[in-house]
């Protein structure tokens, strides 16, 4: 039947035209829906006699066969197109080669600090904090720091500006981490007063200090660890063992020799400068001078309420940047804060 063939021509042109499941649908509705072209010549064939029935209906079910199987092609190839689109747009190049994470690592002075602090807290000591910005009352007055002491000079000492560009009224960048210690006693004292005695305190306070000072061996920043041991009969003695043990862990070697060279600080009393020499083989290297540390002043515990009467304490004060140098052997204080990645990386 010339009419039925065009039909199905015309399905499958229309089919052929739709390129998502929606269109293909209302194309098939236009054929084989309620009202489609093929329904509707199904519904006339109650109009035809029994035997122009027979053959016009084998016809047209033969049409209507070839259409659905014309849909059910469509259907599939509109699907596997939609999936071959994802796929292409969901494609990953697998041979691309990663992007790694950069990688970071400790600063050498960090590691240095944290070397320091984990030897301390093996024998008790606690980390203490405080801030870098200090008064002059913490950083001199309370470490018994005379008024005309060359430290509080304008020329050793960074002040701060106050919001007219005038010089702050004794406000600071402080000078050693020795006012973490003021504040530290202070603060205990203020825990346990109206007791009758205190617990000891024993505290490292490693940070940032600033000086007006800058060349191959000073920055205008370095860092400092001071520790201090103040209770009931701490002596001269515990100081010599404490440190000497300090240092024999951290350079990790029994062959130095430490040496207490008289000294003065305002803070300490007596005072000292400690020395290591290393020993080569059986010849001593020569002495470095590499901290300095003392017994506590009554006026230092005065300030901060501590009886010195009852209780005595020694403090000690390092340069970690300086024991990072002996480490690692690095000559140039400097080239711990240019921050030279080609540096840097060699401690990584
Ligand atoms: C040093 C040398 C000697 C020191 C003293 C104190 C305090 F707060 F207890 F008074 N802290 N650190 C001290 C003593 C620091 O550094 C070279």
């Amino acid at each position: 039947m010339q009419n039925l063939d065009s039909i199905v021509h015309a399905a499958k042109a229309a089919f052929a035209a739709t390129f998502d499941p929606d269109a293909l649908e209302q194309a098939k509705a236009r054929y084989l829906g309620k009202s489609g072209r093929i329904t509707v010549l199904l519904k006339e064939l109650g109009k035809l006699t029994a035997e122009e029935k027979r053959k016009t209906g084998a016809a047209i079910n033969q049409a209507k066969a070839a259409v659905e199987t014309a849909l059910a092609e469509r259907r599939e190839a509109i699907k596997q197109a939609e999936l071959s689109a994802r796929l292409a747009d969901e494609a990953l190049d697998v041979t691309l080669p990663g992007r790694s994470e950069a990688q970071g690592s400790l600063h050498p002075v960090t590691r240095t600090l944290e070397r320091i602090e984990r030897l301390f807290a093996s024998i008790g000591f606690a980390v203490a904090d405080g801030p870098e910005i200090e008064t002059d009352f913490y950083n001199f007055t309370a470490l018994n720091t005379p008024e005309d002491h060359p430290a509080r000079s304008m020329h050793d000492t960074f002040y701060l500006l106050d919001k007219h560009g005038k010089l702050a009224e004794k406000v600071l960048l402080r000078t050693h981490t020795s006012p973490i210690q003021a504040r530290y006693m202070q603060a205990h004292m203020a825990k346990y007063a109206g007791q009758e005695t205190m617990p000891e305190i024993r505290i490292i306070a490693p940070g940032r200090v600033y000086r007006v000072d800058s060349d191959a061996t000073h920055s205008p920043m370095f860092h400092q660890v001071e520790g201090l041991w103040v209770g009931e009969n701490v002596s001269f003695a515990d100081l010599k063992g404490v440190i000497a043990d300090f240092l024999r862990r951290f350079f990790e070697t029994d062959d130095l020799e430490v040496r207490f060279r008289p000294s003065f600080f305002p803070f300490t009393e007596p005072s000292a400068e400690i020395d290591v020499a290393f020993m080569r083989g059986t010849q001593k290297g020569r002495w470095l001078e590499i901290a300095g540390c003392g017994m506590v002043h009554p006026n230092v515990l005065k300030h901060a309420g501590i009886d010195p009467e009852k209780y005595t304490g020694f403090a000690f004060g390092f340069g970690p940047d300086r024991l990072a140098m002996l480490r690692y052997g690095v000559n140039d204080l400097r080239l711990f804060f240019e921050g030279d990645l080609r540096f840097l990386r060699q401690f990584a």
